[in-house]
C-alpha cells in the first residue's frame, strides 16, 4: 500500500508559494510512501515543472465532467493532466456546500478524471449535527454508494473521510472514531468492488498536523492524510509526510 500525504491549498497561493514547493523537494517519504500537492489551479503547471523529477506529485481540487466546452470558469480533466497534474480532489465538503455540488455530479467528474488518467481523490464526510445523531455512518455510506462510479478501483481512487466538523477548526475525532468510519469504509468498498478494494487507500483529513498525524496514521485502515492548512508551509507538511 503505497500511503499518501496529501495537500489540498485551497483557495491559497501565489507565484511566491512555489517556494514552498521547492522546498518540499527536499523531503523524502518513506520508501513505498507518497506525497502530494494540490495548489489552486493557476500554479499546477509552474509546481508541476518545479516538482518534476522529485518524489512530489501535483494534483488539482477539482474538475469538470465534460472534456472541454462552453464551461466558462471550469477546468477538465484533460486540463489538469496536461499541466501536469496527476490526481484530482473530488466532492470535498467545501465545494458540496459552496457549489451544490452532489454525489452524482462527483461520480461524473471521478470518471471524467479517470478518462484522463487522473486518481481521484473523493471526499466523504458527515457535519456535526449529523454526526450528535448519530446518523455518521447512514451518511458516509450513502456518500460512498453515490460519489463512487463504478470500476472504481486502488489505481484510480482515493478515498477521504473529512468530517465536516473537523475542518480547518482544530478539532479532530477520537481515534476509535476514525477507525470506526475507516474500517466500515473498508468494509462497503470490498462489498461493492472486492478483494482489489483492500489497496484501495483510504485518508483521513480534518486538523491534521504534524503533532497529531503519527497516532493518526498509525489508526488500522488509515492510508494518508488529506491536509489542509499544516501543508501551506514545506516545514509542516515535511514533518507530516516524514510520520508516514
Ligand atoms: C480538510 C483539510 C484539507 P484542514 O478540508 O482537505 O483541511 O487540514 O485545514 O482541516
Amino acid at each position: 500500500m503505497r500511503k499518501i500525504a496529501a495537500g489540498n491549498w485551497k483557495m491559497n497561493g501565489t507565484k511566491a508559494s512555489l517556494e514552498e514547493i521547492r522546498a518540499l523537494i527536499g523531503a523524502h517519504p518513506a520508501p513505498g510512501c507518497e506525497m502530494l500537492i494540490c495548489p489552486p489551479a493557476t500554479l499546477i503547471a509552474a509546481a508541476a515543472e518545479a516538482a518534476n523529477g522529485s518524489a512530489l506529485t501535483i494534483g488539482g481540487q477539482d474538475c469538470h465532467a465534460a472534456a472541454s466546452g462552453a464551461h466558462t470558469g471550469d477546468i477538465s480533466a484533460a486540463m489538469l493532466a496536461d499541466a501536469g497534474a496527476s490526481y484530482v480532489i473530488l466532492g470535498h465538503s467545501e465545494r458540496r456546500a459552496d457549489h451544490g455540488e452532489t454525489d452524482a455530479q462527483i461520480a461524473a467528474r471521478a470518471l471524467a478524471a479517470r478518462a484522463a488518467g487522473l486518481t481521484a481523490v473523493i471526499c466523504l464526510g458527515e457535519t456535526e449535527a449529523e454526526r450528535d445523531a448519530g446518523r455518521t455512518l447512514d451518511v458516509i455510506g450513502a456518500q460512498l454508494a453515490g460519489s463512487l462510479p463504478e470500476g472504481a478501483d486502488a489505481a484510480n481512487t482515493v478515498v477521504a473521510y473529512e468530517p465536516v466538523w473537523a475542518i480547518g477548526t482544530g478539532r479532530t475525532p477520537g481515534l476509535e472514531q476514525i477507525a470506526e468510519v475507516h474500517d466500515f469504509l473498508r468494509a462497503r468498498l470490498i462489498e461493492r468492488f472486492g478483494a482489489g478494494a483492500r489497496e484501495m487507500r483510504l485518508l483521513y483529513g480534518g486538523s491534521v498536523k504534524a503533532s497529531n498525524a503519527g497516532e493518526i496514521f498509525a489508526v488500522a485502515n488509515v492510508d494518508g492524510a488529506l491536509v489542509g492548512g499544516a501543508s501551506l508551509k514545506a516545514a509542516d507538511f515535511g514533518a507530516i509526510v516524514a510520520a508516514l
